[in-house]
């Protein structure tokens, strides 16, 4: 009898334990496995505030170590930090925000020690015109990278460039440390040879595949998790049309600027759709990029961004650089005498948003 309590006590517990979320790469390492656990499990309890190339550079300063505009506001650092890698494909030393390389996998080993996430983008170059990511001019881009294009090994080329950075970052001790990838944003929309109007819906899937099959199954790369980020979306079906699979995506995220009026009704209803997809697919859920206009709505941290995400268990919000003194980029975060500073200190000390000091 006794036995019998103790081998079912053991089925329970494994069945527990096999109920557990895993992320899409079964050979996913064990760090990378804790990651996603803890972002689903994060999500539930408030959301973490993320910030694009928060150390490389501020409004007023650049490559100060130490340094964080965030940081200068509010007494801690964001808890998700972006990074991108264009121009890492070409075998430049600095990305196309002028950020050397080396400097940003030794800002990612940092920070992982904090206890802080990364997440990488990647604006990178047109392999079919040598244009930039935003060179729309050629509907053939994405199939000429495939198998049989003509373009096809140029793509492996920079994948194994990409590869190399990736394999680069470990801890200490040798583990690899986790990254949210994030390639292919914004594809709801047109800007990006990605986009939805420059090549079909079965390439955009395809190319998908074929980017994380290199990387997991050739490369053997496994501690990436991959995130699948729209633009707007009207719906569900809108946001899913080019969703490769869930054996290939483990965040669900969209991007989101502040233009101008109606700003809050799309961000909710986004908001809410994401959050309804991804606790049907057990997935974690993001903003991945939001900003907005600043030094014109300076309640806009709390008001705007607080407010209307609230009521949704989203594991991170964002928000995109704080381009160094450009006059034509505003800074999407704020800074020491920016005019939403003491918002930003009001949306940093509400219980629903979370800094690095919070999940440590
Ligand atoms: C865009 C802008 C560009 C930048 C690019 C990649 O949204 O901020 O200035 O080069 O992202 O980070």
């Amino acid at each position: 009898m006794k036995n019998l309590l103790i081998a079912l006590l053991l089925c329970a517990g494994m069945a527990v334990q096999a109920k557990k979320p895993v992320p899409s790469d079964p050979k996913a390492t064990a760090e990378t496995v804790k990651l996603y656990q803890k972002m689903l499990q994060l999500q539930t309890k408030g959301m973490m505030f993320g910030h694009q190339d928060d150390l490389p550079y501020g409004t007023k300063w650049y490559d100060v170590e130490g340094r964080s505009d965030v940081k200068e506001v509010c007494g801690d650092y964001p808890a998700v930090f972006g990074w991108e890698l264009g121009h890492l494909e070409l075998d430049h030393p600095y990305s196309l925000d002028s950020v050397k390389f080396s400097k940003i996998s030794g800002w990612i080993k940092q920070m992982d020690r904090e206890g802080a996430i990364n997440t990488i983008s990647w604006h990178f170059t047109n392999p079919l015109t040598g244009g930039t990511a935003w060179d729309t001019s050629s509907k053939k881009t994405v199939a000429s990278m495939l198998p049989g294009g003509e373009k096809n090994k140029l793509y492996n080329q920079y994948l194994d460039k990409l590869a190399t950075f990736m394999l680069e970052l470990k801890t200490d001790k040798g583990n690899y440390i986790p990254i949210l990838f994030r390639p292919f944003h914004e594809h709801t929309g047109s800007w990006f040879w990605w986009g939805k109007d420059i090549c079909k819906i079965a390439e955009y899937k395809s190319l998908w595949r074929y980017t994380v099959t290199y990387l997991r199954d050739t490369k053997n790369i496994h501690h990436l998790l991959y995130a699948y980020s729209t633009d707007r979306f009207a719906s569900s079906e809108d946001y899913l049309e080019r969703y490769p699979g869930d054996d290939l995506i483990d965040l669900l995220g969209f991007d989101l600027y502040d233009r101008g009026p109606g700003y809050s009704a799309t961000l909710g209803d986004c908001a809410k759709m994401i959050t309804k997809i991804g606790t049907k697919k057990g997935k974690i859920v993001a903003v991945t990029e939001a900003g907005g206009p600043l030094a014109t709505d300076t309640d806009w941290w709390t008001t705007v961004l607080l407010e209307t995400l609230r009521p949704y268990n989203l594991s991170y919000a964002l928000v995109w650089r704080n381009a160094y003194q450009t006059k034509k980029e505003i800074a999407y975060g704020p800074y020491k005498g920016s005019p939403d500073e003491l918002n930003f200190v009001k949306f940093y000390n509400d219980p629903k948003t979370l800094f690095l000091k919070d999940i440590k």
